[in-house]
């Protein structure tokens, strides 16, 4: 089997910062709070291109940040939100959380879009805090921070290109000159054991993988030379290479027996649009036989008929392109995932956002969890007010009673996140 894998990071946007303000209005002593919210910030989506085909894209670029959302203002403006970004990737991408090695998501079908990360949400602006008792809050919190991770994106590569042919033809030579595949390449028949893959790059952005198909003989569709297997193959691709052996007596009457043998095992891979293409120009012999072999062609109504030399690398850029054009027109391959009927059920540990961990350290004490985390990173330590309310989420978490529990005295240092306090009654 054949994979792409890459892994990448990918980071939300953050959340935009609510803002402490008051109104601030001619002949009007004290206004009260209008601090707007911050912007929620930008997700990140995968979405399904059906366009794409490999993921050789993400080996330049790994890093994937969206938009952070805009800080809140006066006069109740909510800052802007950030735009989400959107990743494309090919159908049948796999979405693992390198973290722990899960399966979050399989790509499917055109159009479908999977959240990876959330942006952050906006902090609140100190309007939101207004109370009856409190009609002058220095209160807001700051935009949450994004979710941040790291994942693995894997793909079965699929061909949508087969080079099929006699033995012996130079499928194999090809598919190395055309791409940075390495197949086996000998003067006898059935070098080719495996189909190889290959993936081609064309100039303009185009991405073609291409099998080169063991060679066929007459009685394939029986099984014999090597078989059935092989054909199978060839059923997924979308747009044929057809290879005809110049060295060959008849290049015409071996190009009918593998077509029919094609049909014979499914008339559907006869139907498949086939680019025929003479090799070995390179020897003066061929190139005698070229204008009969390609009069022969047009006559049968064979429109896409040309002539390369592989070993000497001629005449395969317009074979190359006139592929990627009938793909563009073929029907899209359906993927689909197989499941595997032994699959065993998977139990996965649920993470409590809300649990946190108090550890005594040679720094003070550290109190770790995701929550608290999260709600010491939208404070503003600057303000009063904010840090009591921060003190009510704690007490509220029972985070108060803990650390009084674990011993915690007036004094201490305490580290939550990237932050450093100290700890009073
Ligand atoms: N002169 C010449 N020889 C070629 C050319 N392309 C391939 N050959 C030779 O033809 C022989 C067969 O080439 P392969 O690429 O192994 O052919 P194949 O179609 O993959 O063969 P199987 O795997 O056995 O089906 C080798 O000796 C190649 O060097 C060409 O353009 N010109
Ligand atoms: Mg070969």
């Amino acid at each position: 089997m054949y994979f792409d894998e890459i892994e990448i990071e990918v980071m939300g946007g953050k959340g935009g910062d609510g803002v402490i303000q008051f109104r601030r209005e001619k002949y009007v002593p004290r206004g009260g709070p209008d601090g707007g919210d911050g912007g929620h910030g930008g997700s990140i989506l995968l979405e399904v291109d059906q366009h794409k085909n490999t993921l050789s894209e993400f080996r330049n670029k790994k890093q994937f940040q969206a938009q952070n959302g805009a800080r809140g203002k006066g006069k109740n403006q909510t800052g802007a939100s950030g735009d989400d970004l959107v990743i494309k990737v090919p159908p049948g991408t796999l979405v693992f959380d390198e973290s722990d090695g899960s399966l979050m998501g399989d790509l499917v079908d055109q159009g479908q879009q999977f959240l990876v990360c959330k942006g952050g949400r906006g902090g609140r602006g100190n309007a939101r805090f207004k109370t009856s008792k409190n009609k002058a809050p220095r209160i807001a919190e700051k935009g949450e921070p994004p979710e941040e991770k790291k994942i693995r994106l894997e793909l079965k590569l699929i061909a949508d290109i087969g080079i099929i042919g006699v033995p012996n033809a130079g499928k194999s030579t090809m598919l190395s000159v055309v791409s940075n595949a390495k197949p086996k390449i000998a003067p006898y028949p059935f070098t080719t054991l495996q189909p190889n893959l290959g993936v081609v790059e064309l100039d303009n952005d185009v991405q073609l993988i291409l099998a080169d198909i063991p060679g066929l003989i007459e009685g394939a569709h029986r099984g014999e030379g090597l078989g059935h297997d092989f054909l199978r193959h060839i059923q997924r691709t979308r747009v044929l290479i057809h290879l005809l052996d110049g060295l060959s007596e008849e290049p015409i009457i071996d190009f009918a027996q593998i077509n029919s043998e094609l049909a014979l095992f499914d008339p559907a891979l006869g139907d498949k649009p086939q680019i025929v293409v003479l090799n070995k120009m390179d020897l003066p012999d061929v190139e005698k036989k070229w204008p009969q072999v390609k009069s022969q062609l047009l006559e049968k109504g064979y429109q896409d008929v040309f002539s390369i030399s592989a070993i000497a690398q001629q005449g395969i850029k317009p074979v190359l392109y006139r592929a990627a054009q009938l793909l563009e027109e073929a029907p899209v391959y359906e993927y689909k995932t197989e499941v595997d009927e032994n699959e065993l059920p998977v139990y996965r540990f649920e993470k409590d956002p809300q649990n946190y961990v108090i550890l005594k350290t040679d720094r003070g004490w550290r109190i770790s969890g995701e929550a608290i985390e999260r709600a010491a990173a939208m404070t503003y330590w600057e303000h009063f007010q904010s840090i009591r309310r921060f003190h009510r989420i704690l007490e509220a978490m029972g985070v108060d009673e803990a650390m009084k529990e674990a011993g915690v005295v007036k004094g201490d240092i305490v580290l939550i996140g990237d932050h450093e306090l100290m700890w009073e009654e």
